[in-house]
Formats: structure tokens, C-alpha cells, sequence
């Protein structure tokens, strides 16, 4: 249902005068036109001189619409907003960041959409190339010879356009390229000289859709034969359901082909839902660094393991136990992998190979196998409340009060702390949950929810984060952009008033070396003095509630924080949690082989 005050345009704020300027002058118009081109809505960024040309082109050329900037307090936050976009959309968005200053704050963000295979195109900016245009001092730190070397290693692609047309192709490029799967970033670095440069002649107009070519997606007949044989003949098979698209059609489409073949599935928290975690054919709950002992049995049942593009193959058998199942790999991430990063994991081993995506896959084996000789009875399951500890207050408590707060409205999960149990939370829908931060990138959850609040906005969906006071503490500044554009969010930090990982990491080494475990929390509790997170909130424009100290108190809190969200606000939670993680995360961080 629409709601005025929650649903208020982004496009009313931060309207500039107009200033009369309809042709392109400077070849920073011409660049900002390329843009406008790529159909990118808006423009997350942080300012600096060295692209104050395409600044002014974006506010006096295109009056700041389409795109449309949206100021963020830290470069990592501008990154993160268009990755948290991508995550809903599947689209890029646009991000803009200083001359190498900017673009080194931004890296670790720019990473995480990396790992998560993400599309964003990110403008950047060098001083002037030719060395006798610079401005003393400044331009010259602000002048590397080879900038896009910073983020190379984990973008797709970038360049450093000489021209405004250069300049235009590049731009295009980017989008193209930051859009076809496998996504990821891409970078286009504006040489300042080029951007502040009046055009001598007039550009000549392209159809720029031709410079950007649909690629088609296919799966190779011979192979989807060859697994549908296999999957047909399985006994045991078991789909392990990973980085998959958000479109509904495509989700009935993977519950269609497990119903069909009788699969196991199972799904992970690195990434967004796959399957609907109460489905019977769902083994156990969603994992988060390994499988629950659930999924675990499944896979060592296995005889044919359908993978969907799932993030680490060997390495999840390796938590499972092993397997001898026959393996049916549906991935093209292969195209992405790179000398610099390790993040396309361990090579598995595959005996049919469907090098296209898991969304053309499902279909296409749908089609292969044909109509259940009988159909799928959904056998009654009723599902097993959680387990409560009553004396303390915990991350099952939280998300038991949050669940029933939500009550029945749809509500999309854009972030989970690390200490969450994947059993709390069932998901019936692609936009339930967005998966994590890809990278591992402590600090991404805020500005990834942002941005992905941004994209829901208007949707009816109401945008949850739940993070870790680590994460929330690294980025909080995200959050004043969502209250300036009036962007409606509920955050809840799951607060442990600790870097609670590296406790559990300092516990094995110390056990390992038979020294006190009693001393984990050195160098890792975040309190004397206890941050007061209502108050950071508070003073980004967002309204803050707690500390919450007592699990009866949580859902009276949640339902006053989630009518803030629904009068337009920004709302944190800060609910005190007792440390720990839940017991199959614990037995993986704490066994004596890793
Ligand atoms: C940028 C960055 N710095 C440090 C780490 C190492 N690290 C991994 S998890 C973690 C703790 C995160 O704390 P919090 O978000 O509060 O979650 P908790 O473990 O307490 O539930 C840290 C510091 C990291 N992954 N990324
Ligand atoms: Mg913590």
C-alpha cells in the first residue's frame, strides 16, 4: 500500500536552479550525457576538485536528474549504496568518487561488489594528464600514472578516457560491461583536463543502445541432456541453490525443478534467497559459513549434486565431510576470474558443465525432464519453534520479537549480523533476503542496506538490516544520506559490544597453544564506555531506540521503530546481545583442524 509520507520522491530533494543549458560545451556534458544514456537513476558520490567539471554537468547540464546525485559522508558508503542497489535491481547504479584520495576509501566497498558480482559503474578523476595543465601542488598529488591499478585487481574493467568522446565510448562501455553477466564494477577514470575542456565543434549524436548490445544467455543443448539424464537417474540428488537472480518467476522455477527430481536443496546466507527455507525439500536451515548438519547429510547422501552457481564448491564438501556424488556445475564466473584475487575459490571437480546462468539452466532442465510421472505431494511439515534461552538476551530473541513485529507485511532482510541463525528467519521470497557483503568487508552492511532501501523504496517492502555493532560502528555515516533523501529503513544492531569473531578466533588460538581462553575478549570488546548507538543515530537525522537490555521489551521497541519507518524515518534499534553465535558457526570457528 503507498504511504505519502514514507514514499516521498527522492527527486524533490536538492533541486537546483536552472540554468538554461541545453547543449553540450564541455566535455564533461558530453560525459554526463553518456551517462544519462546507461538509464542510471542515480548518482552516489562524495565531491572533489578533480572532477568538479562533470560536478557541474551533472547539477547545470542534466539539473541533477537522471542521474541524480545523492551525497554520501565517505566514499565506501557511495560504493555501498550502489551495490545494495544492484542487490534489488540486478542494475547498475552510478557512484563518483575523488581523484585516488576518494578511490582509496572507496576499495574495500568496491571489492565487496566484486566478490558479490555486482554491476556498478564508478566515476573517478585525475588531475590534468598533461603535466604543464596541472594546478600547483594539488593536482600533483592528486596525479598517479596508472590509477586504475588501485581497484584493477577486482573490477572488470577500466580506463582513462583522453577525449570527450573517448570519454563517451568509455562510459557506455562501462555500463555494457558492469550489466553483463557475470556483474561486476567497472571504473572510468576523467582526466580533470578533459571534463573542464570547452568542445571545439559539436558532438554528433549516437544511438548509444547500439554501443550496448544485449547478450544472450543460452544453455548448450548437449549438456543440459546429459544432466538431465543424470539428474533423472538420481536417486539422492541435491541442488545447492547460490548466486541466483531475484526474479519470482525464476524462484517457482527452482522449486518446480526440486519438486520434480525429489532434490534436497540447499541454500547459504553468503547470498541473497534461493529456495524457500521451510520447503520441505529445504535440507535444514540456511548456512552461513558451512552447511547445518542437515544440509551437511544431505550432501554426503548425494549422488548428483546440481550446483547454481554455488560460492565454493570444494569447500563446502570439505565442511559437509565429502561426497561421491556426480557433480552438474551451472556457472559462467570462469569469464571473471582473475591472477589477482582469490575469490572464485577452490577449483571443483564437474562432470557436466552448463556454462550459463543458473536462471537459463532451471528452465531449460525443466523442459529436458519433462512432467513427474506423479506429481509432488507436499508432505505436512510443521516447523520446529526455536529454542529460547530464557535467561539472557540473544540474536534468536531478537529475531523471534522482529519476525512477529513484521508480522505478515513483506519485508526484505538486507543485511544479517554474522552472529545470525539462519533458522530464525524463513524465505518465501527472491527479495527477502539480499545475502551479505560479498567480500567480507566489515563496514559494508549499513551503505548496503541504504542502497538497497533505495531501491525498494516505494515498493511496499519494508527494508530491515540487522548488523553486527562492528559493522553498524565502521559506516554509520550511511545513514545520514538515507535521512536526507528521505530513503526509510530499519536498522537493528545486534550488539555484543564486541569485534565477537575475532573473540572466538583468539579462544582456538589460545586453546591450540593451551594458554588462557579466558582472555579472547582482549583487544576486541567494544565497551568502557558502551557506545550509545541511539544517539549516533540521532545525530545523522535517524531516530534512535534502546539500549535494549530485557528480550520483554523488544517487541514494544520494534513496533514504535518500524511506525517511524512507516512515517518516512530512518529507525535504529540498538538491542544488547548476550555474545555468541549460533552452534554450527561455532563448532566450524572453533574446531581444532581450520
Ligand atoms: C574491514 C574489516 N576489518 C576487519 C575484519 C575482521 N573481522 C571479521 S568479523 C569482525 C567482527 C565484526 O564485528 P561485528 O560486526 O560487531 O559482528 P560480531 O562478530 O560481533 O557479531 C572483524 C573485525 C573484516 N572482515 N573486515
Ligand atoms: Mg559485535
Amino acid at each position: 500500500m503507498s504511504n505519502p509520507k514514507r514514499d516521498v520522491p527522492i527527486a524533490k530533494f536538492d533541486r537546483p536552479v536552472p540554468a538554461g543549458v541545453n547543449a553540450a560545451q564541455f566535455g564533461s556534458d558530453v560525459a554526463a550525457d553518456a551517462l544519462r544514456a546507461l538509464d542510471i537513476p542515480y548518482i552516489a558520490l562524495n565531491p572533489g576538485a578533480s572532477y568538479r567539471g562533470l560536478h557541474d554537468s551533472l547539477v547545470n547540464y542534466l539539473g541533477n536528474e537522471r542521474p541524480q546525485m545523492l551525497l554520501c559522508l565517505h566514499e565506501e558508503s557511495a560504493i555501498a549504496i550502489a551495490h545494495g542497489y544492484a542487490k534489488v535491481t540486478g542494475k547498475a547504479m552510478a557512484a563518483a568518487v575523488h581523484s585516488n584520495v576518494g578511490l582509496m576509501h572507496g576499495t574495500m566497498a568496491i571489492f565487496n561488489a566484486w566478490c558479490d558480482r555486482m554491476p556498478m559503474v564508478i566515476l573517478g578523476a585525475t588531475g590534468p594528464v598533461d603535466a604543464a595543465k596541472r594546478r600547483p601542488w594539488i593536482d600533483w598529488i592528486h596525479t598517479a600514472r596508472d590509477q586504475g591499478a588501485l581497484v584493477r585487481g577486482y573490477t572488470k574493467w577500466d580506463d582513462q578516457p583522453a577525449s570527450a568522446l573517448a570519454a563517451r565510448e568509455a562510459i557506455l562501455r562501462a555500463g555494457w560491461i558492469a550489466n553483463t553477466a557475470p556483474c561486476g564494477p567497472t571504473y572510468v577514470n576523467l582526466d580533470a583536463e578533459v571534463q573542464e575542456s570547452k568542445l571545439l565543434e559539436p558532438v554528433a549524436e549516437i544511438d548509444t543502445r547500439r554501443f550496448m548490445p544485449v547478450v544472450e544467455d543460452a544453455a548448450p543443448a548437449d549438456a543440459v541432456a546429459a544432466a538431465a539424464e543424470l539428474l533423472r537417474n538420481a536417486r539422492h540428488p541435491v541442488i545447492l541453490a547460490g548466486r541466483v537472480s531475484r526474479d519470482l518467476d525464476a524462484w517457482h522455477e527452482r522449486v518446480a525443478l526440486a519438486e520434480r527430481l525429489g532434490a534436497k536443496v540447499v541454500t547459504d546466507l553468503k547470498v541473497g534467497a534461493a529456495f524457500p527455507s521451510d520447503h520441505p525439500l529445504h535440507a535444514g536451515a540456511p548456512g552461513t559459513i558451512a552447511p547445518v548438519p542437515e544440509a551437511a547429510e544431505a550432501i554426503r547422501a548425494a549422488d548428483v549434486l546440481l550446483s547454481l552457481d554455488w560460492v565454493d564448491i570444494n569447500g563446502t564438501l570439505k565442511n559437509a565431510g565429502g561426497t561421491k556424488a556426480k557433480i552438474v556445475q551451472v556457472s559462467i564466473d570462469h569469464r571473471l576470474h582473475n591472477g589477482w584475487s582469490m575469490d572464485y575459490q577452490s577449483l571443483p571437480p564437474v562432470d557436466v558443465f552448463l556454462p550459463c546462468e543458473p536462471d537459463t539452466a532451471v528452465s531449460a532442465l525443466l523442459k529436458a525432464l519433462g512432467p513427474a510421472a506423479r506429481p509432488y505431494a507436499v508432505p505436512d511439515r510443521t516447523p520446529e519453534p526455536l529454542k529460547l534461552n530464557e535467561g539472557k538476551l540473544t540474536v534468536d530473541h531478537l529475531a523471534v520479537a522482529l519476525r512477529r513485529a513484521v508480522g505478515d507485511r513483506p519485508t526484505s532482510l538486507t543485511h544479517l549480523s554474522l552472529s545470525w541463525n539462519g533458522a530464525s528467519w524463513p524465505f518465501h521470497h527472491p527479495l527477502d533476503y539480499l545475502g551479505s557483503d560479498g567480500g567480507g568487508g566489515v563496514g559494508g552492511g549499513p551503505g548496503i542496506s541504504v542502497g538497497a532501501a533505495l531501491a525498494l523504496k516505494g515498493s511496499g517492502r519494508l527494508p530491515v538490516a540487522v548488523c553486527g555493532d562492528g559493522d553498524f560502528l565502521m559506516a554509520v555515516t550511511a545513514l545520514w544520506t538515507a535521512a536526507h533523501y528521505h530513503i526509510p529503513l530499519l536498522f537493528v544492531i545486534a550488539n555484543n559490544r564486541s569485534f565477537f569473531n575475532d573473540e572466538l578466533h583468539q579462544e582456538r588460538v589460545a586453546r591450540v597453544r593451551n594458554r588462557p581462553i579466558e582472555n579472547r575478549w582482549v583487544g576486541q570488546r567494544i565497551s568502557e564506555p558502551d557506545i550509545d548507538l541511539a544517539a549516533m543515530a540521532h545525530a545523522q537525522g535517524a531516530q534512535g531506540f534502546g539500549p535494549v537490555t530485557s528480550a520483554a521489551d523488544l517487541g514494544k521497541v520494534f513496533a514504535e521503530a518500524i511506525a517511524a519507518v512507516d512515517d518516512g524515518h530512518v529507525a535504529v534499534v540498538d538491542v544488547r546481545v548476550e555474545p555468541g553465535y549460533s552452534a554450527a558457526m561455532t563448532a566450524v570457528m572453533t574446531r581444532k583442524s581450520e
